[in-house]
């Protein structure tokens, strides 16, 4: 069977993403105009990520919409920055940074971290709360180091200063149908598959 789930996200790089990942699933992914984004006010991944899905599920039922909810909180964990951006990887720099703003002003912070030390991780934590209200949360992890420039003009966000362990390219030089196999977001999504698969 198929269900029919809307994600909670604003993020159209995710979105794309996602759609990729779960193409061929018992998921397939549904958008809701009227979503409206929410302060992501607590901090860790796993609860703002449980507060998309869940703002957007009332804002269905408000709309008489009874259906699946699924988000999707990620960001990027940087050693020499103490585990930062973080939760805080969105508005880093500043909510109204651009994004090359906030690549450079990654990459300045990490001018002087020699090459042993630039390891990071990728963060995904994707929940999935059913109409009636069952929930689920896949994690998915992407251990990897920070270039020392921009490379590769594909993805979004970070992915053009981010090479996953084993690679020779970031995120943005591989392309999305690799990254979609070996990313945090393809981790979680296939964690939350395995999880709650049965009773899709
Ligand atoms: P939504 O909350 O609407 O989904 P957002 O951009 O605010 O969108 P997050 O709060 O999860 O999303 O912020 C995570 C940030 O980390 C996000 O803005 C991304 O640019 C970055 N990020 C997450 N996954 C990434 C990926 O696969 N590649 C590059 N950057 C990523």
């Amino acid at each position: 069977m198929i269900a029919r789930v809307y994600v909670a996200t604003k993020n159209a790089g995710k979105l794309r993403e996602l759609r990729a990942i779960f193409a061929g699933s018992p998921i397939e992914l549904a958008t809701y105009d009227g979503y409206a984004d929410v302060e992501e006010s607590a901090d860790s991944f796993h609860d703002n990520a449980l507060l998309k899905a869940r703002t957007l599920r009332k804002q269905l039922r408000t709309a008489r919409v009874e259906a699946a909810v699924i988000a999707d909180d990620s960001g990027l964990c940087v050693d020499a920055l103490g585990g930062g951006p973080g939760v805080l990887s969105a508005r880093y720099g500043g909510k109204e940074a651009t994004w090359e703003a906030r690549r450079r002003l990654l990459l300045g912070e990490m001018r002087n971290v020699p090459d042993e030390e630039r390891s990071a991780t990728f963060v995904c934590y994707m929940p999935l709360i059913l109409a009636d209200g069952q929930t689920w949360m896949g994690e998915g992890f992407a251990k990897g180091a920070i270039t020392r420039e921009e490379r590769g003009a594909g993805g979004f966000g970070y992915d053009p200063i981010f090479i996953p362990k084993g690679e020779t390219q970031t995120y943005s030089e591989m392309g999305e149908e690799k990254k979609n196999k070996i990313s945090h977001r393809a981790a979680a999504a296939r964690a939350l598959l395995e999880i709650c698969g049965e009773v899709l």
